[in-house]
């Protein structure tokens, strides 16, 4: 049933640099899934958990704050985010995620922690309510129930 005035919770999901090339180079280290099959899961995801979510690629710093600071005004209410190597280097992004105030989770497909360690360190982490790290595309699937939940939807498995 659909009430009158009802919106879904919405989401925003930022990709950033190089993970266009997902599934088209070094599948040794970040497998074979695109990032169209993964935003295709999240929105199928997302579908499940009766919220809506928007995807978004960048290459570059400023237009992935530019979607962050639009994220208040754009009605979305979280954000889920894999800032690929503007994790361990983008204060700018820690700041930007920080002031608008949403709720953020981070998301990673490899485990950070089992390579360099100049991976081991992530600006946003302390800002984000957790991390998710290792898991491939699940890591996103993961991120975004574990966002819905924070936000206070419950996650098909607890509904069964
Ligand atoms: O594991 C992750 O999700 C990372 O955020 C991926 C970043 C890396 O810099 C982070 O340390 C961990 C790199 C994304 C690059 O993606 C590529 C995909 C295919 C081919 C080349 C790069």
């Amino acid at each position: 049933m659909v009430v009158s005035g009802w919106l879904p919770l919405n989401i925003l999901v930022l990709h950033g640099p190089n993970l266009n090339l997902l599934g088209l180079r070094e599948p040794g280290i970040y497998g074979f899934t695109t990032l169209a099959e993964i935003d295709a899961m999240l929105a199928a995801e997302a579908g499940s958990l009766d919220l809506a979510v928007v995807c978004h690629q960048s290459n570059h710093e400023g237009e992935l704050l530019d979607l962050i600071h639009a994220a208040p005004k754009n009605n979305q209410q979280g954000i889920l985010i894999n800032a690929g190597a503007y994790t361990h280097t983008s204060l700018a992004l820690r700041d930007g995620l920080a002031g608008v105030g949403l709720p953020v989770v981070e998301v990673h497909l490899s485990n950070l922690y089992k390579r360099e360690t100049f991976r081991h360190h992530s600006y946003i982490a302390p800002i984000a309510i957790g991390q998710i790290s290792g898991f491939g595309a699940e890591s996103y699937r993961l991120g975004l129930q574990a966002l819905a939940h924070h936000l206070g939807l419950a996650s098909p498995s607890s509904s069964a």
